[in-house]
């Protein structure tokens, strides 16, 4: 087995020479990429591809697993290294550490239970779980049979699980008893419980991972132990060849219409990607421990916590807790305890801490630390001096790591220590990656710098998505018809004289709260679910720590209301309907909202109305009510 690692760019010279190959002949890149991997088979075509269908497939003909990638051909060589590192929520709590031939054994145990419960090739598995270190065993051991997961955020409602599981048709979901965040311990088997109540027939099993050990209710027609179908298995598991476009995971992530759509990853060009992208971002070398606060519940966990590690043979370590318990000084201490050397975070999480003071950081030892990463929205400047200077002392090298859900991997970054660095700046795109510019109005590249537009993509990635879960269509028309020929991100960006990006944020009705991809149709929907509510606008507005918060107009039945207890029940209706990551901050209720002679909502007001900035509104004189806009402005909260 390949024990060999993909290219590792140590200087901004050979990152330039690297991408123009890259770009000259990108077959030959990514081939000589993916030949450092383990394969069945050997592909017979590096790219076939359109944006048009669109349709796109890498290294076709190639046959792999990629659990061997991550743990079997590291067996030899790193057999005994720690592979995750978990540090649980309570911070006396033992550490645990799986060495790659225990992360194997336990893989491979769950693969047999998995096999033997019946779920093959090709089926779905849901996952419902905290930050466990079961929960990445299950996960590869998923893939280790050839069956899809499809992870969803413990965070989101039974709501939400149950339309998830249900859109992509699970035959089983895995879960905990109960979840350790913070001081409180929270239910997940009971979620479950309520999605399996509101109906998912599709579902047969539910495999039960003992967390916290604390009662559930029990179903005996489908509810299992994870331990008593996994203890007595045995530890070797033959992995299923799949084909390198054979998909290897679904996950849910939110657009401009109200349905969340399952974005599709396949196993071979994901996995060439990841483990790339990975080792050059993070300059990654043997022996330094690795960590990542995101949650395997998104995709930064999946690619970074996951699969780009224990592809490179790293140390990746997972965290079940929150920053602030037991105080604001948790990401620290850990980084300290652990002598961690690449850290990788969210702005959200940087503002939060930043917001409590400085005495959280002061005092620990983060002199290990070579590379500190942020993704998940753009960060601003006070947070991103707050990183540099309280976090990397002024010294250790930011990457601000710009991609999506459905571009599997960091696509726009900084490369550790190795390229130039600006505050609020993602950089250059990782070789391969051929960003574009397109201008709103005339549809045409911007080939110029400096330049703002709309941020997309010209050339197919290997990890780049390959469709939403049945249903094409919605892939190509979100993603493929906004600039013909090219994949289109949702983004608006900026690029500087030297060529260098800055996102901008979203241009389409998407926020971002917390680093946490909202649609604005998604949570009207929810508050549209409040029997007394007539209609609903959402819009994203600034906010200190989220990033952006959930500002909602909403039209009430004609009757005499009690605001207070009506905006609390419409925050519950969502929570119920979503989950509490989409909880509007703010409520205001109208009579009417300003909308254009079409009947379309006038979001563009509503949105400067929520941020405050109601002197410069433009013209509102073609609408159909204007007076709203004044009723509107009055009553903001
Ligand atoms: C990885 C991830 C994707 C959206 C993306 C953009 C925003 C992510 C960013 C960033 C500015 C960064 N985003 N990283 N904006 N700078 N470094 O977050 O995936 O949850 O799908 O969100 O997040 O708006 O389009 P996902």
């Amino acid at each position: 087995m390949s024990t060999q690692l993909p290219l590792q760019i140590s200087s901004f010279e050979t990152y330039q020479s690297t991408y123009e190959r890259s770009v000259r002949d990108p077959e030959a890149f990514w081939a000589e990429q993916a030949a450092t991997f383990s394969w069945h088979e050997k592909w017979n075509r590096v790219l076939d591809w359109n944006f048009t269908d669109p349709d796109v497939k890498w290294f076709q003909g190639g046959k792999l697993n990629i659990t061997e990638n991550c743990l079997d051909r590291h067996l030899d060589t790193r057999g005994d290294q720690t592979a995750i590192l978990y540090e649980p929520n309570d911070p006396e709590a033992p550490v645990v550490r799986l060495s790659y031939r225990q992360l194997h054994a336990e893989v491979c145990k769950v693969g047999n239970a998995l096999r033997e419960l019946g779920v093959g090739k090709g089926d779905r598995i849901c996952f419902y779980m905290p930050m466990v270190p079961e929960l990445a065993i299950s996960v590869l051991a998923c893939a280790r049979i050839g069956a899809i997961h499809s992870v969803v955020f413990a965070g989101f409602s039974a709501q939400a699980l149950a339309d998830r599981v249900n859109d992509s048709d699970c035959k089983m979901i895995i879960c905990s008893d109960y979840n350790n965040r913070g001081n409180k311990t929270i239910p997940v088997k009971e979620v479950v419980d309520e999605a399996l109540a509101l109906g998912c027939p599709s579902v047969e099993t539910v495999l039960v991972h003992r967390n916290t050990g604390e009662p559930i209710t029990w179903d005996a027609s489908y509810d299992q132990w994870y331990h008593e179908c996994v203890d007595e298995q045995s530890t070797e598991c033959p992995a299923e060849v799949m084909d390198a476009e054979d998909v290897l995971f679904i996950l849910y992530t939110s657009g401009s219409t109200g349905k969340p759509k399952g974005v599709v990853h396949t196993c071979g060009g994901y996995m060439v990607y990841t483990a790339f992208s990975f080792l050059n971002v993070f300059q990654y070398n043997p022996g330094d421990v690795y960590w990542c606060t995101a949650d395997i519940g998104w995709i930064t966990g999946h690619s970074y916590i996951l699969y780009g590690p224990l592809l490179c043979g790293a140390t990746t370590m997972m965290f079940e807790g929150v920053p602030t318990y037991p105080d604001a000084a948790r990401f620290w201490q850990v980084c300290a305890k652990h002598r961690v050397n690449q850290f990788y975070t969210a702005p959200t999480a940087i503002r939060a801490l930043m917001a409590r003071g400085n005495e959280y950081v002061e005092g620990h030892d983060l002199s290990d630390l070579k590379v500190i990463g942020s993704v998940g929205e753009p960060i601003n400047e006070e947070a991103w001096e707050w990183y540099h200077e309280k976090v990397g002392k002024g010294k250790v090298p930011i990457v601000d790591t710009w991609w999506q859900t459905e571009t599997g991997g960091i696509m726009i970054s900084g490369l550790g220590g190795h390229s130039p660095q600006k505050a609020t700046f993602a950089g250059y795109p990782l070789p391969g990656i051929q960003m574009a510019l397109v201008s709103k109005n005339t549809g045409e590249e911007l080939t110029e710098n400096p330049e703002s537009g709309l941020l997309c993509v010209k050339f197919p990635w290997p990890s780049m998505l390959r469709t939403t879960w049945g249903d094409h269509e919605r892939c190509r028309n979100t993603y493929f018809s906004t600039v013909p020929g090219m994949y289109f991100t949702g983004d608006g960006a900026r690029r500087d004289a030297n060529g260098m990006y800055r996102i901008v944020g979203r241009v389409d009705d998407v926020i971002n709260v917390s680093g946490h991809r909202m649609g604005t149709a998604e949570v009207e929907n929810a508050i549209d679910e409040h029997p007394l509510v007539v209609e609903t606008a959402v819009v994203g507005y600034p906010h200190e720590i989220k990033g952006q918060g959930i500002y909602a107009y909403v039209i009430l039945a004609p009757g005499n209301h009690d605001p207070e207890k009506l905006r609390n029940e419409i925050v519950e209706t969502v929570r119920t309907e979503i989950g509490p990551i989409a909880k509007p901050d703010k409520i205001q209720f109208v009579e009417e909202l300003p909308k254009t002679r079409s009947g379309k909502i006038m979001r563009r007001i509503l949105r400067k109305v929520a941020a405050g900035e109601t002197d410069n509104l433009g013209d509102t004189s073609t609408l159909l009510n204007p007076e709203a806009v004044d009723a509107v402005i009055e009553g903001k909260v």
